[in-house]
């Protein structure tokens, strides 16, 4: 039985798997890349831009996040994506305002915080400038930014590159509503001056504390929102000379607050993050060894299925013995039960003055 909880943060959505007690296989932990295009499909899967596992931590932080893009790829972080994080730990954990947890990913240490009126703010790290760790091929200017032009379409575009774990380009633009976005967008993510291809953002600067953006996200296609891609907007923005230190910056799905001190220190991002539902992957869409390797809940005894080591050919017969001795509405009763004893958390939580 696969749970898995949709959230989305300013309408970029996400697919949540709990795995932070080492109860989700190899299979789903590493991922087959067309299983996360088929999750992620609108059409054909449970449809987002991408999916998340919360993992146990490899060093000392308290759990370790994966994400992937809906193409399969995985991206070294995912702002929006660890705002829905911990909303998701905080809905299965009853936690309240004031928790923060510390989240190994491949971009380091990532610091959420629920706050009282129910955003998360988070301590995304220092911005990386130097070319080789955004990666782009762009030289530092005297700010330290990497800026280039690149010709499009007989276009010439100015362009700063960004790091936040993940590569971002960002392009002032003069109308956000012009421009050949789909285009540019895709071209932008391949060019080769960003050789582990990047997200986009056009930026229309309104003032020195208003930005907006629209997102093409690598790997995702045109998003409503990027968490990553409004930090280093900033960045970008503040070097550049087009913002203070502290902006709102409009994406197509809402507002981020960004602040970003100095050089060197971590860029700050608070936003909304939304529980949309629960719901259990079909048993036809888990990867078989995850069946094999989680067994089925207490309540409902089959003794041909346990959680002992066994060959993979004993776990798969194992499999199909539950499968064939347990009836979907069974099936459906015990994903409910856990399923309600979530809903019922996030109810409290609401209700709490
Ligand atoms: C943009 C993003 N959704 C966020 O909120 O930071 C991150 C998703 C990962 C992104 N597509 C990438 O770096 O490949």
């Amino acid at each position: 039985m696969l749970t898995f909880s949709k959230y989305q943060g300013l309408g970029n959505d996400f697919i949540l798997m709990e795995g932070r007690s080492g109860q989700l296989s190899e299979e789903i932990q590493s991922p087959d890349p067309s299983w996360v295009q088929r999750l992620c499909d609108r059409r054909f899967g449970i449809g987002a831009d991408g999916l998340i596992l919360a993992l146990p931590s490899e060093g000392d932080a308290e759990l370790r996040m994966r994400i992937f893009n809906a193409d399969g790829s995985e991206a070294e972080m995912c702002g929006n994506g660890i705002r829905c994080l911990a909303r998701f730990l905080a809905d299965s954990d009853g936690d309240g305002p004031g928790r923060r947890w510390t989240i190994e990913t491949p971009a380091g240490l990532i610091v959420p915080e629920l706050q009282s009126d129910g955003q998360i703010r988070v301590d995304m790290g220092a911005p990386f400038l130097e070319p080789s760790a955004v990666p782009t091929t762009l030289a530092t200017d005297a700010s330290g930014l990497p800026v280039g032009e690149v010709d499009l379409d007989g276009v010439t575009l100015t362009l700063a590159a960004v790091g936040m774990g993940n590569p971002h380009g960002v392009v002032p633009v003069d109308d956000l509503s012009t421009i050949p976005f789909e285009r540019w967008g895709e071209d932008l993510e391949h060019h080769p001056i960003f050789p582990a291809r990047a997200n986009v953002h056009f930026l229309k600067v309104h003032g020195r504390s208003h930005l907006e953006i629209r997102v093409w996200e690598r790997g995702a296609g045109p998003t409503l929102a990027c968490g990553t891609g409004a930090c280093a907007t900033l960045v970008a923005a503040v070097l550049l000379g087009l913002s203070d230190r502290q902006a709102t910056v409009q994406l197509p799905g809402g507002p981020l607050q960004i602040s970003w001190e100095k050089p060197g220190a971590s860029v700050f991002m608070t936003g909304p993050a939304v529980a949309v539902f629960d719901g259990v992957l079909n048993p036809d869409l888990v990867p078989i060894q995850q069946a094999a390797s989680n067994p089925p809940p207490t309540q409902e005894p089959v003794e041909t299925a346990t959680a002992d080591a066994c060959s993979e050919e004993e776990a798969q017969s194992r499999v199909q013995a539950f499968l064939a001795s347990t009836s979907l509405d069974s099936m459906i009763n015990i994903a409910t039960e856990s399923l309600e004893e979530r809903t019922l958390s996030r109810l409290q939580r609401d209700v709490q003055p």
